[in-house]
């Protein structure tokens, strides 16, 4: 792995002005999915006999520990809240289909001391993806390309991080210069206009154009897209509409969606 090669070196400024964008959606749903993904993997990996990563292992360790301690504490039996409901139905299917209760008895003493977190965003979405995909018995090895899904999740850093976005205020909507140099030039132009044609899909009225150094994105306002809400929204507001970004990148790691 030589990440030293990647631009993906963060400016201290700049992560220190980006790091209080916690409600971007796909970084919520990421964290709801690799739970549920974790889960499905470790089912889908015990049901098949296949080799278990060490770190889905230490994951799925982690929760069935996390559940036993909830179960002990006389938290499990009760009909409480939902998160607790959800981790009574995990146990008894984990515990019904893998037969594993005994086994993970012996690791409860660790029960916080193995972490998750994967460090990096883009390696933790590699990661979950990978894992997704070796749970999954119809997985067409010749056709995976993570690779191209690496490329994809540079580009949304480059994107997100990187670009440079003037925004304009019109009568009637927005508009936005989203411009850079190098690898975030070639970043915008695969994702701001393949990012318009999503827009229109879920029925908002956008549109791009080339610039020499960038793409130029519109939105015109509309009922349901109000001018003081496109304003609130600026440039990544915008970018991350739309509820297909998660399954996309499914996609192109299957080498089932055209690179944007
Ligand atoms: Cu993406």
């Amino acid at each position: 792995m030589r990440l030293s090669q990647d631009p993906l070196i963060r400016h201290p400024g700049q992560t220190a002005k980006e790091a209080p964008n916690v409600k971007f959606p796909w970084k919520t749903t990421l964290a709801v999915s690799a739970v549920l993904a974790a889960t499905v993997y470790a089912v889908a990996q015990v049901s098949s006999g296949g080799p278990m990563s060490m770190h889905g292992q230490m994951q799925q360790g982690g929760m069935m520990n996390q559940m036993h301690s909830q179960m002990m504490q006389g938290q499990g039996g009760m009909p409480g809240t939902m998160g607790q409901g959800m981790h009574g139905d995990m146990h008894h299917g984990m515990q019904g289909g893998m037969g594993m209760h005994g086994g993970m008895h012996g690791q409860q003493s660790g029960a916080f001391n193995v972490p998750a977190m994967p460090g990096q965003d883009a390696f933790g979405t590699i990661q979950e993806i990978v894992q997704i995909l070796q749970a999954d018995p119809t997985t067409d090895w010749s056709k995976v390309n993570i690779g191209a899904l690496r490329q994809h999740l540079i580009d949304m850093n480059e994107v997100t991080l990187h670009a440079a976005a003037a925004e304009r205020v019109l009568d009637n909507g927005i508009e936005i210069a989203v411009t850079g140099e190098g690898r975030t030039l070639e970043a915008i132009k695969r994702m701001v206009p393949a990012h318009v044609s999503e827009l229109r899909e879920i029925g908002w009225n956008a549109k791009s154009e080339d610039l020499a150094n960038g793409v130029k994105l519109t939105v015109t306002a509309s009922e349901a897209q109000p001018l003081a809400k496109l304003k609130a929204l600026g440039f990544m507001g915008i970018m991350v509409q739309g509820g297909h970004h998660q399954p996309h990148h499914l996609m192109m790691a299957k080498g089932e969606f055209p690179m944007h």
